[in-house]
């Protein structure tokens, strides 16, 4: 007998790269932000691989696996392709800072590329040029490197979809960007992105978050002149300080599920959606930021998203 009222779907990501690449930190940082300590474990010392599965959403279990880079464990994974079967996404961590193993680096993705293609992977190859920290953001030398390595990994690869993200072990939000992607793609949330697409269309958005209280973003958009920058500054200290208002509201024991605040060019309207998922409440936080002052048009259309994230995640 189970108690469970529903099947949770499994989800298998890898993380691969060269020893040093930063693929534990990367997952000891993923699992500092969002809590994923509840089954961590070294499979077989010998082999060199780290797991580690968490919730996500009550529906999802996902599980990550960390594919220790040393050469000698390289050879037993490239020889075994029984490890990457059934793979969802593929992560490639590729350190940025150590230009003397690009060649090395690039070659071990290649081996890596030819399993995955005798398995008829299909989904995009993520690659993560890594260690890309923020005192490096204005390196032309940085830049280069990566337009360089991109541009080598497209022409070699033409048969394959790649999807490339720049992260940094100090810019947690870069990290979690990196792997929402393969997570919205997995969660079936179409519904819930043409709905957001449509307010941010009608209402002209300059930003657009729905997040879980945990910090995790289901989905966002940000308006053209958004760079990373930006994106520290403002996103991830709005979604910061939204969950300790809210928090802090939930303590106070009052019950208010939407919070608006006026600037002279903009408005942020944040709402609360407390969804039922499994046999368990699930906090979602949907921030807004628009240069309009149609409040009640926007309350609306917000409101009708509750639905949409009901029938999507139950
Ligand atoms: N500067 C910088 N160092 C990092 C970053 N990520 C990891 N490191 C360092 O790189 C080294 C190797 O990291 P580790 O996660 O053990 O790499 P792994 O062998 O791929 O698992 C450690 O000293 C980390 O502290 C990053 O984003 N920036
Ligand atoms: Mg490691």
């Amino acid at each position: 007998m189970t108690n469970e009222l529903h099947n949770t779907a499994e989800i298998k990501l890898i993380i691969a790269g060269l020893d040093n690449a930063g693929k534990t930190s990367f997952l000891i940082a993923l699992r500092q932000k969002y809590n994923f300590y509840e089954r961590v474990k070294i499979l077989k010392p010998t082999i060199n691989i780290d797991y580690s599965s968490f919730n996500f959403l009550n529906l999802y279990r996902i599980n990550l696996w960390d594919m220790g880079g040393q050469e000698r464990f390289r050879k037993i994974y490239t020889n075994n392709p029984v490890y990457f079967t059934d793979t969802n996404y593929l992560y490639y961590l590729i350190d940025v800072q150590d230009e003397l193993r690009f060649e090395e680096s690039i070659q071990y993705l290649s081996d890596l590329l030819d399993i995955f293609r005798s398995l008829e992977y299909s989904n995009e190859i993520i690659i993560c040029f890594h260690k890309y920290d923020p005192k490096f953001k204005n390196s032309e030398d940085f830049v280069d490197r990566i337009e360089m390595i991109k541009n080598l990994v497209l022409t070699r690869n033409k048969d394959l979809q790649f999807r490339f993200f720049n992260t940094s072990y100090y810019d947690i939000s870069s990290l979690s960007k990196a792997l929402s992607y393969s997570l919205n793609t997995l969660l079936n949330t179409e519904r819930i992105n043409s709905k957001l697409q449509t307010i941010v269309v009608n209402f002209n958005c300059n930003y657009l978050t729905l997040y879980t209280s945990d910090g995790l973003i289901i989905s966002d958009y940000y308006n053209e002149t958004m760079d990373i920058k930006d994106f520290e500054e403002i996103i991830t200290n709005k979604i910061n300080d939204n969950l300790e208002f809210f928090q802090r509201l939930g303590d106070r024991n009052v019950n208010i599920d939407e919070r608006m605040t006026f600037s002279k060019e903009n408005t942020e309207y944040v709402k609360k959606f407390d969804i039922s998922i499994g046999n368990e409440i699930t906090i979602f936080y949907l921030s807004i930021s628009t240069p309009l002052r149609k409040i009640l048009e926007l309350k609306k259309e917000v409101d009708k998203l509750e639905i949409i994230l009901e029938s999507t995640f139950t």
